[in-house]
């Protein structure tokens, strides 16, 4: 029997047996009141990976970032990023809807932007203009292929936004990953930042869960918002259980979720009519067009594909996304491989 092979995202990971154990092991209280002791070890735990103060448990990515900008801004303020950062695409304008914030978008290979586009970017104070406030970096940079942002020329932007009075966050929803690929540690990358978001539910494998970082003034105000967007939990320590486990024992591993991204990118690069530099491939996400003189698109590949069990997700008109992560092997890897081959009409490779 096949099992159904889901690169759709790092997100669709189930928690294993031994991370259902300790879910069931958790310590729990009202954290509303304040006193889920696992909670608050998950917060003490995050705070001191990422070298910050405090950290804030919220239900997902998109309310990690949304209390961050929430906490750092007013409405009238202006957020500068990459125009291909999560928070534009698929956050539903929740920077204008929650926070009344507009945003500066900067093009930049792999997601990235230097000084000269920061500075630019930035508004001059006058009557007319959004106030610049809030500095956006993404890492690894998701749309952009899952890309690792070069260290020295983040510590270059971070740095000169620090000195553009700006607040700087990090959207590290995959930066786990980032550690991964460089060996940086996370405290590594979190000190360029004033806040941080990170998620234990993408490459790490737990059900639920993210968290905000940065100093103790500032994640206050996180939980202030969290609590007026919804996202403060009562007896969350069964999700805190399962994102510490995730954090102890799942790291070390997003190694191997790299090497089969590899993998798959050198097979997928084979087939004809599929156009991959499998250089272009840094972290776990492999990115691919379906060339122009094929006859079927991304949404129709992906229709092929999961007639044969392996699921993928169109991210442009020819473009599609895999992912890897704790629920694929190798043996999915090849098995995905053959299948792109057989759908794009050409003979499966044994
Ligand atoms: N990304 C999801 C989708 O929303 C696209 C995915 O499948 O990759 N920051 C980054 C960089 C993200 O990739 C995501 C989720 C989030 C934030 C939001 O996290 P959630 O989904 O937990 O709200």
């Amino acid at each position: 029997m096949s099992t159904v092979i889901d690169l759709r995202s790092d997100t669709v990971t189930r928690p294993t047996p031994a991370m259902r154990k300790a879910i069931a092991e958790a310590e729990v209280g009202d954290d509303v009141l304040g006193d889920d002791p696992t909670v608050i070890r998950l917060q003490e735990t995050v705070a001191e990976l990422l070298g910050k103060e405090a950290a804030c448990f919220v239900p997902s990515g998109t309310m990690a970032n949304q209390t961050a900008i929430r906490a750092h801004t007013e409405p009238g303020d202006e957020i500068i990023g990459h125009a291909d950062s999560h928070i534009v695409h698929y956050e539903t304008a929740a920077y204008a809807a929650l926070s009344g914030c507009t945003f500066r978008p900067l093009s930049g290979e792999k997601g990235f932007f230097d000084v000269d586009q920061l500075e630019g970017a930035m508004r001059h104070p006058a009557i007319h203009f959004p106030a610049s406030k809030l500095l956006w970096i993404e890492n690894t940079h998701n749309k952009c292929g899952g890309s690792v942002w070069p260290t020295d020329q983040l510590a270059r932007v971070a740095l000169r936004g620090r000195q553009l009075g700006l607040k700087r966050h990090l959207d590290g929803a995959r930066l786990w990953n980032a550690c991964a690929r460089t060996s940086l540690s996370p405290s590594d990358y979190a000190h360029h930042f004033d806040t941080v978001s990170c998620c234990f539910s993408k490459g790490l494998g737990a059900p639920v869960g993210s968290a905000v970082a940065g100093d103790r003034a500032t994640i206050a105000r996180v939980h202030r918002f969290r609590k007026m967007f919804g996202g403060t939990m009562r007896q969350s320590g069964v999700l805190a259980a399962a994102a510490l486990y995730a954090l102890r024992h799942h790291r070390d591993r997003l190694v191997e979720d790299h090497a089969n991204a590899q993998r798959l990118a050198a097979g997928l690069a084979e087939i004809k009519g599929i156009e991959l530099d499998p250089a272009s491939v840094e972290t776990n996400m492999v990115f691919f067009d379906v060339a122009a003189e094929v006859p079927v698109d991304a949404a129709g590949l992906c229709q092929r594909l999961k007639n044969a069990d392996v699921l993928a997700l169109p991210s442009g008109v020819r473009r599609i996304r895999m992912v890897c992560h704790l629920d694929v092997s190798r043996e999915m890897i090849e098995r995905t491989i053959r299948a792109v081959s057989v759908a794009m009409g050409r003979p499966a490779l044994v």
